[in-house]
């Protein structure tokens, strides 16, 4: 275990863990959700307006800040956290998930991959020691392995040989980030829908032994079923006493279910996304804003919610500035969605300290299912 970097579980109830990660920055409270700050924003949300929703850690990416304003001008500046204004625990993604769906000509080999910035066509390179370099670079807190995520479906034998790349380079992962106090390093399991290679890459994560673990190559066209499925076993392969990070997930019912087999993190888009398009998450499920049916609606968007949107603004209000196209819109809803999602994680922490963990999801899938919004 990295010095100054721990996780004491506080209570389980079956699978799922409460619990806290401690770092030098601060303390994450766990099942945590971490809103992604890709560009070194979390956009249209100040950094205090996000820790206001109770948020502990942001998600950073490798593959966006090397591009621009590229790691060494912001270590030059101080730094990831002073450069965007935020104190607390980063966790940066290690760059390869995003190179396969955001760069172009592409070439993967031994050593690491090659690829077009998508923004101006430039030339780069990303393996597990330039991968590393940068999260150096950046100062991340959580430090994730250079990786390759297939897309589902694949044949056995596509994922079977992509894990085992995986598995090398969590090894040049390891050796290349060292020992560094204070800041941890995060090992994938790879492996598909496939039982028996999550095994195999759990088994060979293990051996190398890093500060968490997470469950990458879910949520990438398999389905809620299919990635429920695997979730049943692939928490259970890893070491009990390190956090379990599902990469990239969810919708809110994906969360409630992952929490329920075991994870301990988790980061996704969707709040603050669909805060931009217009979508608001509630108890009793989405809110288009910008359908007609609240243009003269004076109700908040969820009366139970403690947040700026809700707390001083109608649905008619809402409605008119997503139409109008004013960035009050974006921000507003970005919040809201933010909120509810860390409302929905406190929820799931008090009930599993609680051991009701069963009655709050019966309660989250019964609200939604009754549909009135
Ligand atoms: N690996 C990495 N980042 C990721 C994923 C992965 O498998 C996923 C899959 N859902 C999201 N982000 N490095
Ligand atoms: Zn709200």
């Amino acid at each position: 275990m990295a010095q100054g970097f721990g996780f004491q579980v506080a209570a389980r109830d079956g699978a799922a863990r409460t619990g806290v990660i401690s770092t030098p920055r601060g303390e994450i409270r766990t099942p945590a959700f971490m809103p992604v700050g890709t560009a070194a924003t979390v956009k249209a949300m100040l950094p205090d307006s996000v820790r206001a929703t109770g948020a502990d850690i942001l998600l950073g990416n490798t593959y966006h800040l090397m591009l621009r304003p590229t790691a060494e001008r912001i270590a030059r500046l101080g730094g990831l956290h002073r450069f965007m204004n935020w104190d607390r625990p980063i966790l940066t993604d290690s760059g390869g998930f995003q190179v396969m769906s955001l760069a172009s000509l592409r070439k993967l080999t031994e050593d690491g991959v090659t690829f077009s910035s998508h923004i101006d066509g430039s030339k780069h390179m990303l393996s597990p020691e330039r991968s590393m370099e940068i999260q150096k670079l950046l100062g991340s807190d959580i430090v994730m392995c250079f990786d390759e995520c297939p897309a589902l479906p694949a044949t056995d034998a596509e994922v079977a040989k992509s894990m085992a790349l995986s598995m090398r380079w969590a090894q040049r992962s390891r050796d290349a980030f060292g020992s560094r106090p204070g800041h941890a390093l995060f090992g994938i399991m790879q492996g598909g829908v496939t039982r028996e290679l999550r095994e195999q890459s759990a088994k060979a994560l293990t051996a190398i032994g890093f500060d968490g673990y997470a469950v990458g190559g879910l949520a990438v066209g398999e389905g809620q079923e299919a990635m429920f499925s695997v979730l049943d076993y692939a928490p259970g392969m890893l070491p009990e006493d390190k956090p379990r990070y599902l990469m990239g997930v969810g919708k809110p019912d994906d969360i409630v279910g992952a929490v329920q087999r075991g994870i301990d993190m988790m980061d996704c888009v969707l709040p603050s996304r669909s805060g931009r398009t217009g979508q608001a998450f509630t108890r009793h499920g989405v809110v288009n804003i910008k359908n007609a049916r609240h243009m003269d609606d004076p109700r908040p968007l969820d009366e139970a919610c403690t947040c700026p949107a809700c707390r001083s603004y109608s649905r008619a209000y809402l409605h008119h500035v997503f139409k109008s196209g004013e960035i009050i819109a974006s921000m507003l809803l970005t919040w809201h969605n933010l909120q509810y999602y860390q409302d929905l994680m406190a929820g799931l922490r008090g009930a599993i300290a609680a051991g009701r963990l069963g009655d709050f999801a019966a309660d989250f899938h019964a609200q939604r299912a009754a549909g009135d919004i």
